[in-house]
């Protein structure tokens, strides 16, 4: 179809070899000719980008393989829409699903070129804030290695999250350049562009005898240009599209302003066209309640809805069978405007009957939610979204008229039920809930963890719920095994395959067959070697970054994710104090030696988050600088976290920290990697963890602290932390300690507000749960005093967590949701 004269057969290039000879002599290639390099003079990054593009052809071949077929079968195809992938670094990933990981590794090692020197030069793709971006990331993974036809769709951010710097102690925010040195990952698609409207008006047409036609005549318009990443799968079996859009003005340059000397008037529409895709919201769980953020969110979903009905009317005649062949995932309700989008493409522009395209609507979208905290639900001012997108507004106006329709119909429904399902929050400043608009636009809605999907049906969705009792569904997250163990752990990779064999890399359920080998004194010797080695490039990565001098026999004590005042790293810190209070007192008692780490960014404008990072950092110092506890006890704050580090610091964990206020969390996914990777979780019955209980044993796992359900009594009954201080004298020192000044004697008021949070009204449950908290952190000692106790555990975790895997997540939305 595409051929300029379709008598000419062309043909197709041969397979790329994968002799690393050839791939040495390739590489070579792109350096003199696509570099414009002397490889006696080429530096590392341009290694690395020569070696990238010889990877990438062999995944090309893949790719287009993986496309065709698609139109040859007629499969279903499922879009997964959302405004963050936290996809970290590519390479290593895309050259170990190739399987050329010992090919590459030679032909570098025959040009002088050391392959981990040039890994570590990539920049980390920080499309994302956390775990919703980096469960993206392992989903699209995931796809591909299911042999799921797939399309990720989001947001070319020029600058991803910000980079974390300390200065005293405190977080600084810079600007990330991560496409500072071009991105030899992506293909500009300049073919594939659309025009995306804002504001203007909406004129009617017709209407006499047949239905009024409407037509949004926006005031204005940005293309929107795609950028396409391949992502491979395991194996290479398959290899699915990232597509990621980016905003271009209509006119790059107004020349006659231009001319008339106003350079930067002649600018203005292009910055901000340009702006629009600059740079990813930095807010984690917060909404980020800016008109530029709605403006994202309406971009992204009309240009990849505009592709998906493109590419579907190049195999299908017309829309009727569009859900049949177009299944589209909802990553949280950033993408929720696209449930108006639909609705109005196929009304308005393909002349559909509004029945039929809702009907058509619901059957397409699915919707995940990915949390509770009533703050994160995002809602838009009725004036800001009418402004911005005056059809839109009119079309949820009209689906809400019928909803709410439906739900009177059901008599039962009180005036407060019929309040909470309505699209508009009437309450005060009246807003569009963007939550509500998802749930109704769509067939499935799921929680992520089954704590979560349970508390959804009685929380936030409750009315929903019960006029669509059959729409709730949950789907557990999971972790792609590739990146988060046999990429960040080779060693405990090839230990593993030298006890059970390599029925795993394909199928991680299969690990459960090192459960036979948890006792056998052996093996727990070799895996806690290995365990030992990830401890020491830790170790080494903090000495050379921090100066820090870690021991890799003490105890590591890893806490590493947003910094978020419902993930309590507060407890941990005040724990951390405790200890050092009793360290001190009893210098004479066993303590087990211990390095409690932290790592995480907190949200620019979340001022206690914050304070949080600024104190763990005065804790540290203190402690870190007492000769009392030398040898027992230090804390370190490792700055700028990201995925990246990630892959370092989660293979090395002894003990892994999952310490959500019960409720708050909906799923976790760090808890999952950790486990993986051999460490002891301690946690709270949150989100993923009571799942993770379930299947490593309760033995195996220490779970202290209050429910959901008891959190959710007290806060109702009216919780009275200030008697529980009381009775704690460990947590009334500690917390004294931290009020008076003892780490901050140059402020000593500095964290008086945090602290009189947890007198106050201890949210998070701080006190409430800090007794149970010392104590399991005193029954882990006592684990960790007998090894053979805690490889016999720590070995049973990376034997039973196989379930955890992305593919499983994968495959349950595949034949639950998407029937695909
Ligand atoms: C986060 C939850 C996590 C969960 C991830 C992925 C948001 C809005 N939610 O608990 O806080 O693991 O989503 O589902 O970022």
């Amino acid at each position: 179809m595409n051929k300029t004269s379709p008598a000419v057969e062309i043909p197709q290039p041969a397979p790329r070899s994968s002799r690393p000879e050839i791939m040495a002599e390739e590489i070579i290639e792109r350096l003199t000719y696509r570099i414009g390099k002397d490889a006696k003079v080429a530096k590392p990054h341009d290694w690395l980008t020569a070696t990238i593009l010889v990877v990438r052809d062999r995944i090309i071949d893949k790719w287009m393989e993986s496309t065709r077929k698609v139109y040859r079968t007629g499969d279903k195809r499922v879009y997964y829409l959302s405004l963050e992938f936290l996809i970290g670094r590519l390479m290593r990933d895309a050259v170990t699903n190739m399987g050329l990981m010992k090919e590459i590794q030679d032909a570098l090692t025959s040009l002088g070129v050391d392959i981990n020197v040039i890994a570590g030069l990539e920049p980390d793709a920080a499309l994302g804030n956390g775990g919703l971006g980096r469960l993206a990331a392992c989903f699209m993974e995931s796809m591909a290695t299911v042999d799921i036809p797939a399309y990720g769709y989001g947001i070319r951010y020029v600058h991803g999250l910000f980079r974390q710097q300390m200065a005293d102690g405190w977080q600084v925010e810079l600007p990330e350049s991560w496409l500072a040195h071009g991105n030899p990952w992506e293909f500009e698609r300049r073919e594939s562009s659309y025009e995306i409207g804002f504001g203007g008006t909406v004129e009617t047409v017709g209407g006499y005898d047949d239905a009024p036609r409407y037509v949004w005549k926006p005031a204005e318009r940005v293309i929107a240009m795609a950028y396409d990443t391949p992502i491979v799968g395991w194996r290479g079996k398959r290899v699915n599209t990232l597509r990621l859009w980016s905003a271009q003005p209509i006119d790059p340059i107004l020349l006659d302003a231009f001319n008339a000397g106003d350079h930067i008037g002649a600018l203005r529409e292009s910055n901000k066209a340009e702006s629009l895709t600059r740079v990813l919201y930095p807010a984690d769980a917060n909404p980020a309640g800016q008109e530029l953020r709605l403006r994202q969110e309406f971009f992204f979903s009309s240009a990849s809805l505009q592709d998906i009905l493109r590419r579907h009317l190049q195999q299908y005649p017309d829309f009727t069978n569009l859900h049949e062949k177009v299944a589209i995932q909802l990553n949280d309700t950033h993408p929720a405007v696209s449930i108006g989008e639909l609705m109005r493409l196929l009304t308005d522009i393909h002349g559909l009957d509004f029945e039929l395209a809702w009907d058509i609507t619901r059957q397409t979208f699915s919707y995940t939610n990915h949390t509770l905290l009533p703050e994160a639900l995002e809602s838009w001012p009725v004036p800001l979204f009418e402004r911005l997108l005056p059809r839109h507004m009119q079309i949820v106006y009209a689906i809400n008229a019928q909803i709410l329709l439906e739900a009177r119909k059901q008599k039962s429904f009180s005036d407060t039920q019929i309040r909470s399902i309505s699209l508009i929050d009437e309450g005060g400043e009246r807003r569009v809930r963007m939550g509500n608009l998802a749930f109704v636009g769509s067939h499935s809605v799921n929680g992520v963890s089954a704590l979560h999907t349970d508390l959804m049906k009685v929380t936030v969705f409750a009315d929903l719920h019960t006029l669509y009792p059959a729409r709730i569904n949950n789907k557990t997250n999971g972790i792609t095994p590739r990146r988060w163990l046999m990429q960040c752990n080779p060693d405990l990779t090839s230990l593993i395959q030298e006890a059970i064999g390599d029925k795993f890399l394909d199928d991680t359920e299969a690990l459960k067959a090192l459960d036979a080998h948890a006792d056998d004194p052996s093996f727990q010797e070799k895996f806690a070697a290995v365990k030992r080695a990830n401890k020491v490039q830790l170790a080494n990565l903090v000495g050379s970054r921090m100066g820090v001098r870690l021991d890799p026999s003490a105890m590591f004590d890893i806490q590493i994710k947003r910094i978020h005042e419902y993930k309590r790293q507060l407890l941990n810190i005040v724990e951390a104090v405790a200890l050092y209070d009793q360290i001190r007192s009893h210098p004479e008692l066993d303590w087990v030696p211990r390095v409690k780490l932290f790592a995480g960014k907190a949200a620019p404008s979340y001022h206690n988050a914050k304070l949080i990072i600024k104190l763990a950092n005065d804790v540290a110092r203190t402690i870190n600088n007492d000769p009392a506890v030398r040898g027992l006890l230090k804390v370190v704050f490792v700055p700028n976290y990201n995925v990246s580090l990630a892959e370092i610091m989660v293979p090395a964990a002894d003990l892994s920290e999952q310490i959500s206020t019960a409720g708050m969390e909906a799923s976790g996914t760090g808890n999952m990697k950790f486990a993986l990777n051999g460490a002891l979780t301690i946690g709270t019955l949150d989100g993923a963890n009571v799942e993770m209980r379930d299947h490593v044993g309760e033995e195996n796992i220490v779970i202290f602290g209050l429910k959901a359900d008891e959190v959710a009594q007290i806060r109702a009954d009216g919780h009275n932390p200030r008697a529980i201080i009381e009775k704690s004298r460990e947590l009334a020192q500690a917390l004294n300690a931290i009020a008076t000044g003892v780490f901050s004697p140059d402020d000593r008021s500095r964290f008086s507000t945090l602290i009189d949070g947890i007198y106050n009204h201890d949210w998070f449950m701080v006190a409430a749960d800090f007794d149970a908290y010392a104590e399991a952190q005193r029954q882990v000692d006592q684990i960790w005093a007998d090894p053979k106790s805690w490889y016999s555990k720590t070995i049973r975790n990376t034997a039973r967590m196989g379930w955890f895997s992305s593919d499983r997540t994968i495959r349950q939305y595949a034949s639950e949701i998407w029937r695909a």
